[in-house]
């Protein structure tokens, strides 16, 4: 045996060697159970393409989450379309299909009418959405919360919001302590374009990001805003989307699309969002390069 045959045996050990120990530390990583975390996820699959529901006060809007947070809309006027135009044709975090969106134009919404969670407790939130603006002219709450919670403030519990007057995503939430609790996007998004939106709170800190066209991952959007007592003051008004309320009048309809809408009673980590592929997927990829590995070094030696 040449000296340089010997060698070739023990590179591939080490190599063996370090991809499994890689291997090994992010299957741990993704081996911990995730928490039952997902309290309504209105994914707008129901259809067909190119209609209005013809169902209204009745659940139609569907929570995949099994929570039964059903939404409705008012009356046929108020029914957002079904498009085939979407953030993302599979869910990169899931792997779900995903063949429709809303559309809505002012006026129209959908809502969960006296459903569980209106009166939920989050001490911790997540809210995601993926959004399209069809015009930067108007304020526009793609998901809101019905309200007016605290006396003093004009605002409602929660909202995601694009802004009129400097073309910024805004978003929201009234505190357990009942102070409004606010961060904006770092740029002006462009009209036609999806972005996907995660708005965090853990109970002590807000945190902002989007993935917008181009991105492959979520960025950050401004600092982290520091809450007190809890993610959400306690309220009882419906989750909304397609419009928001401002001093307890709904307003803010929005001219665009809004798909994928989670929320969760946890603070979910930037690789949980629902734009990106999950830990394990990448966890599965280890493994095949592992096999690979295994297999050359096998040929080697044979
Ligand atoms: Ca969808
Ligand atoms: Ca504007």
């Amino acid at each position: 045996m040449t000296e340089s045959k010997k060698h070739i045996p023990r590179r591939g050990l080490l190599f063996g060697t370090v991809a499994l120990a890689v291997c090994l530390l992010l299957l741990a990583a993704v081996a911990v159970p995730a928490p039952a975390a997902t309290i309504a996820y209105w994914q707008f699959e129901e259809g067909p393409v190119d209609t209005q529901t013809a169902v209204y006060q009745g659940d139609w809007f569907l929570d995949s989450s099994g929570n039964g947070n059903h939404m409705w809309t008012w009356a046929d006027t108020t029914a957002p379309t079904y498009r085939s135009d979407v953030p993302f044709a599979t869910v990169p975090q899931t792997g779900a299909a995903n063949d429709l969106s809303l559309q809505f134009t002012p006026n129209q919404d959908n809502y969960t009418f006296a459903k569980p969670i209106n009166t939920y407790s989050f001490g911790q939130l997540t809210v995601e959405a993926s959004v399209k603006v069809n015009s930067l002219d108007g304020y526009q709450v793609f998901v809101g919360k019905d309200g007016k919670p605290v006396a003093s403030e004009a605002f409602p519990p929660m909202f995601v919001k694009f802004l009129d007057h400097n073309d910024l995503f805004e978003v929201m939430m009234i505190d357990a302590s009942g102070v409004p609790r606010l961060t904006w996007s770092d740029f002006a998004p462009t009209v036609g374009e999806w972005y996907n939106l995660a708005l965090v709170n853990d109970g002590s800190t807000m945190r902002f990001f989007i993935k917008g066209p181009g991105d492959t991952q979520y960025v950050e959007q401004g600092s982290p805003v520091a809450v007190s007592g809890g993610a959400l003051i306690d309220s009882d008004g419906s989750w909304t989307v397609g419009r928001g309320m401002w001093d307890n009048g709904i307003a803010d309809w929005i001219n665009g699309s809004v798909d994928e809408v989670r929320v969760s009673d946890v603070a979910l980590a930037p690789s949980e969002f629902l734009g990106v592929p999950e830990p394990s997927t990448l966890a599965s990829a280890c493994l095949g390069l592992l096999l690979l590995t295994a297999v050359a070094a096998w040929r080697r030696r044979s």
